[in-house]
């Protein structure tokens, strides 16, 4: 595999000060601002973004398992905002979707985000206000939460991946309306950055045992990740442990999708391992680990994470009502008619409106969730995409598994990829109460009508 830099060596992300208003008692703020950073290497100008904690991603955000998340969300931004706990199974007042959950925080406002984190893992938090715009410009930042007993590894490293699109020659491009990201793949960068740098590099030692968390963060682009020089284990997906480790194979992280990998370094000293994206053939380093002498000896084989309280009780697929969701439009295929707004439009009508997708026939934000359930039933939803492009679909609160051909269950996750062309069933165990969205991820496609909702009651 041929190797290249993406980008030259530099750029360490730096932040801001930004101004401070008066704290409350206890309660750690969350200020969300418009931002310099230094985004692209050191000899580019600086960015403006939008940013938590003045910078890009945001503040690492460490939590114990069972204990909770305070964080006082304070809007410095020109326009509203709220913030989404990816994949965190809390309650439903605080998953931050305007409109369902709460109201937008407007600008110069405030909201108290406090909740508890049931389940370990490698999780995020973004804004979910015009999410296409607000994610893009670098409202987004990682959340973990720690095992009582975290397994042996000598470094934990949280690897929040994401690409910009930057013009001009380090401006963020204010396309986010754009039609053909809408109607094709969604929006994809020509910048890739791992925890804000363009080069990150970590030195290791031989030997050591690395724990991994990738985390995708950018609006629309499929990671397909590929290690050199370590070798290991999948341990976890979307913050949930595998009941038994993967070897470290081909990965594809959907946009919101997370992987914890552990792995030891194998490669020769002097030399460098990789995480690496492998793009249109290519590799392209992640993140490089030189590698440095005097490491311990070469560990044993490791043992699966303990389940998380997600993972304990499975759905039922066998007794559960099916409830299908159809994916239509897009470009290649089209979108022939679907309701928007209580209107039934043509695809013509739908599209100068900017909307190029639909879950059963419902563009947009529909009125009447696809499905209002008891708490504690499981559903079944076959995922039928008829478009020519994947999509991930992630749904709120809660974890799904695949229903596998074998009648076997997937493991459990929260971003699911559902590839063109393709049906992919998966049962959930809805035993959250509220209103949770369900959309696809590739956050132009949600913008261009891919969202609807489950009722939990
Ligand atoms: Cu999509």
């Amino acid at each position: 595999m041929k190797l290249t830099r993406r980008a030259m060596l530099g750029g360490i992300a730096a932040g801001v000060v930004l101004p401070r208003g008066p704290l409350r008692a206890g309660t750690q703020e969350l200020r969300a601002a418009v931002g310099q950073v230094q985004l692209a290497p050191a000899e580019y100008p600086a960015t403006e973004m939008w940013v938590y904690g003045g910078s890009a991603p945001g503040p690492l955000i460490r939590a114990a398992q069972g204990g909770r998340v305070s964080r006082e969300l304070v809007n410095d931004l020109p326009r509203p905002t709220t913030v989404h706990w990816h994949g965190i199974r809390l309650e439903n007042a605080m998953d931050g979707v305007p409109g369902l959950t709460q109201e937008a925080v407007a600008p110069g406002g405030r909201f108290a985000y406090d909740f508890a984190v049931p389940d370990a893992g490698t999780y995020w938090y973004h804004s979910h206000f015009k999410a296409i715009e607000q994610v893009s410009r670098g409202l987004a930042g990682p959340l973990i939460v720690d095992e009582p007993e975290p397994p042996e590894v000598d470094r934990d490293l949280v690897l929040t991946l994401s690409d910009w699109r930057l013009i001009d020659p380090a401006a963020i491009s204010g396309d986010f309306d754009n039609m053909h990201d809408a109607a094709h793949a969604g929006r994809i960068g020509n910048f890739v950055t791992t925890n804000g740098e363009a080069a990150y590099s970590q030195p290791v030692r031989r030997h050591e045992r690395l724990r991994l968390r990738l985390i995708n963060t950018a609006p629309g682009r499929i990671f397909e990740l590929s290690v050199q020089g370590l070798s290991g284990w999948i341990a976890a997906v979307d913050g949930m442990p595998l009941e038994q480790p993967l070897p470290i194979g081909q990965m594809f992280v959907a946009p919101g999708g997370r992987v914890d990998l552990i792995a030891d370094v194998t490669g020769e000293v002097g030399q460098e391992a990789f995480v690496l994206e492998i793009f249109q053939g290519e590799g392209f380093a992640l993140a490089a680990f030189p590698i440095e002498d005097g490491g311990g000896a070469r560990r044993g084989a490791l043992a699966a994470l303990p389940p998380n309280p997600a993972q304990l009780a499975l759905p039922q697929p066998g007794e559960a009502r099916s409830v299908p969701l159809r994916i239509d439009g897009g470009a290649m295929r089209g979108l022939r008619e679907a309701v928007f707004r209580g209107e039934t439009l043509d695809g013509q009508a739908l599209a100068q409106q900017g909307i190029f997708w639909a879950l059963n026939g419902q563009a947009g934000a529909p009125p009447d969730p696809m499905a209002e359930v008891a708490r504690g039933e499981t559903l079944r939803i076959p995922i039928v995409n008829q478009t020519a492009f994947p999509h991930a679909m992630h749904l709120h609160g809660h974890h799904v598994r695949e229903v596998l051909p074998t009648g076997g269950m997937g493991p459990a996750r929260d971003t699911f990829l559902v590839d063109p062309g393709s049906v992919r069933e998966i049962a959930v165990l809805l035993d959250n109460p509220g209103d949770w969205l369900f959309h696809c991820h590739m956050l132009s496609h949600h913008a261009a009508g891919m969202g609807t909702w489950i009722r939990v009651v």
